[in-house]
């Protein structure tokens, strides 16, 4: 894959945000608020850090990319659509009775993904043992692992955080910070302290970056790659619906598609 710029990646970045809002308001329904929170991260995984093959996503040497937080899944859909998956398929169907592109992702319908998500909590342990997994088989590609703040308050994920540890796994995992969750801010819903030092208790190598400087992330994630001999985690401060002004740090935009007028004045701020 040809190397991008900074500006090319944060203009993809765009192009996953706008394409975002027109499956969200398209189906009516779906997560627009944490998914434009994370199109800087999507675009530089998916144009940048990911080793991959879109024309042949079973490739034994992959980059294997987890997804915990599957409510995201306009992100996900969206970033690897532009990336050049899903030749033949219509993202726009987004949610419809049938379409392959679930709320929740799933791996039934679309093989090209590596795990389905929806019930939080369960993507870090998947990402910790497909780590081992990679170095047992002597595999080239790395794991990378999304998470949400809001799932931290899943116990899993901390049995995961010390599996990871015992075993020194090298999964490189970011989570999606951005103080938000279902209902309301995590330290109001439950206040889940500070999670990079937390993940840092339990011995991950932790860093902590603006999740939206395009820059900053592929440094991050680029390092990343260079440490195989335990877990790390890059806590991304993030914006919820970021790019959009009216959706911003809202929590009513986690899980609310915008209706006509929004949708206009949402592609008109993107543009
Ligand atoms: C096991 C489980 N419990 C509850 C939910 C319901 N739920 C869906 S999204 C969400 C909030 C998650 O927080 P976060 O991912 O930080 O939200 P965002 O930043 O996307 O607004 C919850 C509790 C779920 N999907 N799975």
């Amino acid at each position: 894959m040809k190397q991008l710029t900074d500006k090319e990646i944060e203009k993809k970045a765009l192009e996953i945000r706008r394409l975002i809002i027109r499956m969200v308001h398209a189906a009516t329904c779906g997560h627009p608020g944490g998914s434009l929170g994370l199109a800087d991260i999507f675009a530089v995984l998916y144009f940048d850090i990911l080793r991959h093959r879109p024309g042949q996503p079973d490739w034994p040497d992959r980059d294997v990319f987890v997804l915990s937080n599957g409510h995201v899944s306009p992100v996900r859909y969206a970033a690897m659509k532009l990336a050049g998956y899903f030749r033949d398929l219509d993202v726009m169907s987004f949610r419809k009775l049938g379409s392959p592109f679930q709320g929740h992702p799933s791996t039934r319908y679309l093989p090209e993904l590596e795990n389905s998500s929806g019930s939080l909590g369960q993507g870090l342990s998947a990402a910790v043992g497909l780590a081992l997994g990679q170095r047992l088989q002597k595999r080239k590609g790395r794991v990378f692992c999304g998470i949400s703040d809001g799932e931290c308050g899943e116990g899993m994920t901390w049995e995961a955080a010390t599996a990871a540890v015992a075993y020194r796994a090298p999964v490189i995992a970011y989570m999606d910070h951005n103080g938000i969750q279902i209902d309301g801010k995590t330290r109001d819903v439950c206040d889940l302290g500070d999670l990079a030092s937390k993940f840092a208790a339990f011995g991950w190598k932790v860093s902590t970056i603006d999740g939206h400087d395009v820059g900053g992330l592929r440094r991050a994630f680029s390092s990343a790659r260079d440490y195989e001999d335990g877990p790390q985690m890059i806590v991304c401060n993030t914006v919820l619906g970021k790019g959009v002004s009216f959706m911003e740090d809202d929590y009513n935009w986690h899980g609310k598609a915008p209706n006509q007028e929004q949708t206009e004045l949402a592609l008109a701020e993107l543009a």
